[in-house]
């Protein structure tokens, strides 16, 4: 890549403006200057990229395939100019001619084709996958309406379609028709066999699809890299016009790349759905054994050059689609095939909720995918075969794939690939101990961890420019290549000077946190208070209501005695509900009501403010995060996976309020205990209560005249206009024994709130807590984590 100047890109970017508007730069509207800048930088990556196709092919190098049916970017100019190494530079020019950098990044649209954690991983590791110069690319599908635009209308979340996508496509992807290919569902199939004794299956009555891929930049950081985001898109084939003869039934393909299904962690069984999912995973194997092909190596070892990610189960089918593709299109025997693909597969997992295992009703995935359905009934006989008589009936029957009419699709993805990981250390524990232990039994080796990470750049040169400045001034900028060379903070942590340079970054992030909310709430929010926050999806197990019970406790204290010293908060919410998740839905309600009423009351006198961020994003997260004092992670032990945003809090300085669950864990271990506040129950605790069956939540409410008050608070009238919401919670909370524990661990959390509170007033003693998070957040990069798959798990570098 040539070396850009200042005057040649304002030139080429004017000139740029005037073929594709026909504007002058001044007259050019701020979407118009950002589709222009974007077009730039894909034209000034094309030769690297075009480089990195061939030279992946020429050298036969093994590709990594990262296949998921969700990818959460948010928006991609500022990481592509960073990594690009031409940020200042490309920022400097654009002010010369008098256009605001920031304008142009704000114009930009969420690419939000992901719900939460899980998308947003696989887009950080696609970040991370060309920075560490790893080939491996993304697989996934090109929604034209991404996660929906969250809405508050009287309380209460309102969805709205989130129509990302312009006419014109996005800038950062090129559609590339040739690589188009067929998806065949529905229909019905039968074996005819052959001369040589080989069964050919025979197709009738099928659905084609015609699949064609978008190719996606993926810009590694300051090294010339260039990997592809492959996202799919359906087109009605003309050659098989026929099959879609109303123009309900063209709808309804059209649907197929629609909409991204807004359930987070649950589903229910419906056909797009499960279309979705054979959609992509055919369309990306049916490309990858093509190029494979163009090699002229055996088909039996096509693992020694291709690893298949199967990131959660959605994309599960890729093993009997695989196996499909090697003996029907291939001419493969059943064992080579079966053989190279459990060498090709892996499988991560991302929750021990057995509500989020995902199953489908064999009857169902017979009628859409009645191939795949034959193959995966004889992938479980086999199965039940080769373990009769080697470990117990009962293992076979729970670890096989066909259940009671269900096809179980964790357990496909276990059986047909070679590994299996968690994504924190204490969820790979309890994958191996308790929910996949009888998989553990027949396949220890299978098994792994591969803790989180996140893409730290976007996390905190991006997000943060203000740390990132004092970062360099007091470590020097290496630690903008090397994230572990924030160690080099542990030298200063006590040092005042540098402890209250932290402070005023964090004040000015607070102070920008706060004009955004003046703008779009038009509550005033004093920064000198800590700003506690909480932000993610809205989830039982996640426990927002127990956050919102102990701002109760707060309003109650202050109410009973209004001259109560108290180090004043502002608890920050952000969260989207899945649209069907009742209970979830009414919580939002509860927290913005409780918001009503405290921000007005004047007797509380500026100490207590509560605020919910509607919409919350990628992008959201960007300004919310290094405005953080408190990072609250207050999940039942055991129940959260990992957590992401927990690592990001940490890396912009805020401490961290936690359940040891998750990578808290790991956040603990890494900073030791006495910069991060842990409460509640551990994992242990919980299990105990599981195994013994002795919680009983109306005891404690009983027995505690404080925990009483405040829950009652749901239905006494305190929370105005939660009549309805207020008596679902109670009843949640009491009638239904508090599933999550929020009453025995309330008492625990509400004392190291207090705890924080009194810590917040030492300042001293805040912000040596504040730098030793920064100094020991390297380790959760997500450039390590990724390093970890392609060794361990895809053998790519
Ligand atoms: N996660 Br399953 C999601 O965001 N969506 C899901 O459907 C499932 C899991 C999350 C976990 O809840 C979170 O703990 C984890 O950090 C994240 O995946 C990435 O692994």
């Amino acid at each position: 890549m040539e070396q850009l100047t200042k005057e040649q890109f304002i030139k080429t970017f004017k000139a740029q403006l005037h073929t594709d508007y026909l504007v002058d730069n001044n007259e050019a509207t701020a979407e118009e200057h950002f589709r222009t800048l974007g077009k730039l930088i894909k034209q000034y990556v094309m030769s690297d990229w075009l480089r990195r196709r061939d030279e992946i092919v020429k050298e036969q190098k093994k590709t990594a395939y990262y296949f998921s049916i969700e990818f959460l970017p948010g928006k991609m100019l500022q990481t592509n100019l960073l990594n690009l190494g031409i940020y200042d530079l490309v920022a400097e020019a654009l002010a010369d001619i008098n256009v605001d950098i920031n304008v142009l990044v704000e114009a930009e649209r969420d690419m939000a084709l992901g719900n939460g954690g899980l998308g947003r991983l696989a887009s950080c590791f696609m970040d991370s996958l060309p920075t560490i110069g790893a080939p491996g690319f993304g697989n996934g599908i090109r929604y034209k309406y991404g996660l929906f635009k969250q809405r508050i209308v009287n309380g209460y979340q309102v969805e709205l379609p989130d129509a990302w996508l312009p006419s014109e496509g996005s800038v950062w992807e090129t559609k590339k028709p040739h690589s188009a290919v067929d998806v065949k569902i529905y229909g019905s199939v039968y074996l005819a066999p052959q001369e040589d004794g080989a069964l050919k299956p025979i197709y009738e009555n099928v659905k084609t699809l015609h699949a064609v891929p978008y190719d996606v930049i993926q810009i590694g950081f300051n090294n010339g890299v260039v990997n592809n985001l492959r996202l799919w898109d359906v087109e009605l084939p003309e050659k098989y016009e026929l099959d879609y003869q109303t123009l309900a039934d063209r709808r309804r393909v059209e649907d197929i790349t629609s909409f991204l299904y807004p359930d987070d962690s649950s589903r229910d069984g419906q056909a797009m759905r499960l279309i979705q999912e054979y959609f992509m995973v055919s369309a990306g194997l049916q490309t990858i054994v093509a190029s494979y092909a163009k090699m002229h190596l055996p088909m039996a070892k096509i693992h020694e050059k291709v690893a298949v990610h199967i990131n959660d189960t959605h994309p599960a089918m890729a093993v009997p689609e695989l196996m499909r593709i090697l003996m029907d299109d291939y001419g493969v025997k059943w064992d080579d095939a079966w053989a190279t693909t459990c060498k090709v597969m892996s499988y991560t997992n991302h929750t021990v909720l057995s509500e989020a295992l995902e199953k489908w009703d064999t009857g169902l995935f017979k009628e859409i995918v009645p191939r795949i359905h034959q193959i995966v009934g004889e992938i479980d006989r086999k199965f039940v075969k080769e373990w009769a008589g080697k470990v117990d009936t009962g293992i076979i029957d729970r670890t096989r794939i066909v259940q009671n009419n269900q096809i179980h699709m964790a357990n496909l993805a276990i059986i047909g690939g070679h590994s299996v990981n968690g994504v924190a250390k204490l969820h790979t524990e309890l994958l191996i101990e308790d929910v996949l232990k009888e998989f553990y039994v027949l396949f220890p080796e299978k098994f792994n961890n591969k803790t989180n990470g996140i893409a730290q750049r976007r996390w905190s040169q991006i997000a943060n420019p203000g740390m990132s400045a004092l970062l360099d001034d007091l470590i020097g900028k290496g630690w903008r290549s090397n994230i572990h060379e924030l160690s080099k903070l542990e030298a200063l942590l006590t040092e005042s000077d540098v402890q209250s340079s932290f402070y005023q970054v964090k004040q000015a992030n607070k102070q920008k946190l706060a004009d955004y909310v003046k703008k779009t709430l038009d509550i005033d929010l004093p920064i000198d208070a800590i700003f506690d926050v909480q932000v993610k999806r809205l989830h039982a197990y996640k426990r927002q209501l127990l956050n919102v019970m102990h701002i109760i406790k707060l309003y109650q204290d202050l109410k009973a005695d209004p001259g109560l010293e108290m180090t004043p908060r502002v608890f920050i919410f952000g969260a989207k509900a899945a649209p069907g998740y009742h209970f979830a839905k009414s919580v939002i309600k509860i927290i913005n009501e409780l918001a009503n009423l405290v921000n007005y009351d004047t007797s509380l006198n500026d100490k207590l403010k509560v605020v919910f961020l509607e919409n919350y994003n990628v992008s959201l997260a960007e300004l919310i995060v290094p405005a953080a004092d408190v990072s609250e992670q207050i999940s039942t032990a055991g129940k959260e996976a990992s957590g992401t945003s927990n690592m990001k809090f940490m890396m912009n300085g805020a401490l961290t309020l936690a359940t040891l669950d998750g990578a808290n864990i790991e956040i603990k271990d890494a900073v030791g205990e006495d910069n991060i506040v842990i409460f509640g129950m551990d994992k242990d605790a919980v299990y105990a209560h599981y195994d013994k069956h002795d919680y009983n939540s109306r005891a404690i409410y009983d027995s505690d005249p404080i925990i009483k008050r405040v829950v009652d608070a749901f239905i006494d009238g305190t929370i105005p206009n939660t009549h309805y919401e207020g008596h679902e919670i109670w009843d949640a909370l009491i009638s239904y024994n508090d599933e999550y524990f929020l009453l025995e661990d309330f008492t625990d959390y509400a004392e190291k709130q207090a705890y924080i509170s009194a810590l917040y007033q030492d300042k001293n003693s805040w912000q040596a807590k504040v730098i030793k998070n920064i100094a020991n957040s390297g380790r959760f990069s997500s450039d390590d984590t990724i390093e970890g798959y392609a060794k361990d798990i895809w053998g790519i570098i």
